[in-house]
């Protein structure tokens, strides 16, 4: 059985994967960890420690005491933060993945952390973006990102160690909010809709981005851990996607559940370049084939699950 580390656990993903891993690993077989301790079922359910992912010594001390053969790194800034604080960010999105793989390699880990659709750039192909391609990104959390992909295949070269990786697109729950990123609208407009019946956009009509359903994200990162090793010919890291959406095509599909809804617009700048610099959508057939990637949510049956969700939640 095996016993997992993750960092970041209080975040977006994190707060719904440790509880799925902890029914699936067992409990005690999942050590949550953050940088502060919050009010979540994930500090309640399970093992917990502090810990601030740039402090190499603290990282080792847990995971050697808690003898952990799986390290999941999601401890980072999202892109809009990562640009407003662009240091902060090469401190703790690079400082905190080089401490967890060194992890991983002294105690024989094996490792996942998540890429992003943000590890492209504005020179990559814009639509149905291949896997491997060119990856030129203009932010600081695409420079993380690529990065990031490079040093993970780096330690699984050099080091053997067992590095897997996804590029997610924006992730959509109704769990925990996530905290300054770019797709985030695609999250606030649904909480909006059931609080004001109205939302306004800072990205513009017509601006596609890849998402995907937390269900599906949470699968993927299970399955792909779970994969052969034989099989994977790309390891880090793997685009994959559920749906490309424009803010005009959320809003129809939020009114067909809440006809009065309506949606308008306050463009903000970095945010809107940010999101021009991505690709419209990207191409998931290497997950596919490798370890037999599958979302099962578009954006209908997201919707109706989340709408459903959130007024059960906030009402
Ligand atoms: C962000 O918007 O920064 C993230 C991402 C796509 O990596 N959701």
């Amino acid at each position: 059985m095996k016993r997992i580390l993750v960092t970041g656990a209080l975040g977006q993903i994190g707060s719904e994967l440790v509880m799925r891993l902890r029914e699936i690993y067992g409990a005690s077989h999942v050590i949550a960890t953050d940088i502060r301790r919050t009010d979540s079922p994930v500090v309640e359910s399970g093992p917990f420690e502090i810990l601030d992912v740039t402090d190499a010594e603290a990282m080792y001390a847990v995971a050697k005491k808690r003898q952990v053969d799986t390290i999941i790194h999601l401890a980072a800034l999202l892109s809009a933060t990562a640009e407003a604080k662009p240091l902060l960010a090469w401190n703790l999105n690079m400082g905190g993945l080089v401490n967890a793989l060194e992890v991983a390699r002294e105690l024989d880990c094996q490792f996942f952390t998540p890429s992003s659709i943000g590890a492209f750039g504005p020179s990559t192909p814009k639509d149905n973006t291949p896997q491997d391609t060119i990856q030129r990104p203009t932010t600081m959390y695409g420079v993380n990102k690529v990065s990031g992909e490079l040093l993970c295949d780096y330690y699984y070269h050099k080091f053997g160690v067992d590095t897997r990786g996804l590029r997610f697109p924006g992730l959509i729950s109704y769990v925990a909010p996530p905290g300054g990123g770019t797709t985030d609208y695609a999250v606030e407009i649904y909480y909006e809709a059931i609080k004001q019946g109205r939302y306004t956009s800072y990205i513009a009509q017509g601006t596609y981005m890849d998402m995907m359903y937390m269900p599906d994200a949470l699968n993927a990162i299970i399955t792909l851990m779970e994969a052969d090793a034989a099989k994977l010919k790309h390891r880090n890291a793997f685009n994959v996607t559920a749906m490309s959406f424009e803010p005009e095509e959320i809003a129809a599909a939020i009114r067909k559940h809440i006809p009065s809804f309506t949606l308008d617009y306050d463009v903000d700048p970095v945010r809107q370049g940010i999101a021009e610099s991505w690709p419209n959508s990207i191409d998931a057939t290497a997950a596919k084939e490798e370890w037999g990637f599958k979302a099962a949510y578009d954006l209908e049956k997201m919707t109706a699950d989340m709408l459903q969700k959130l007024s059960e939640k906030l009402t």
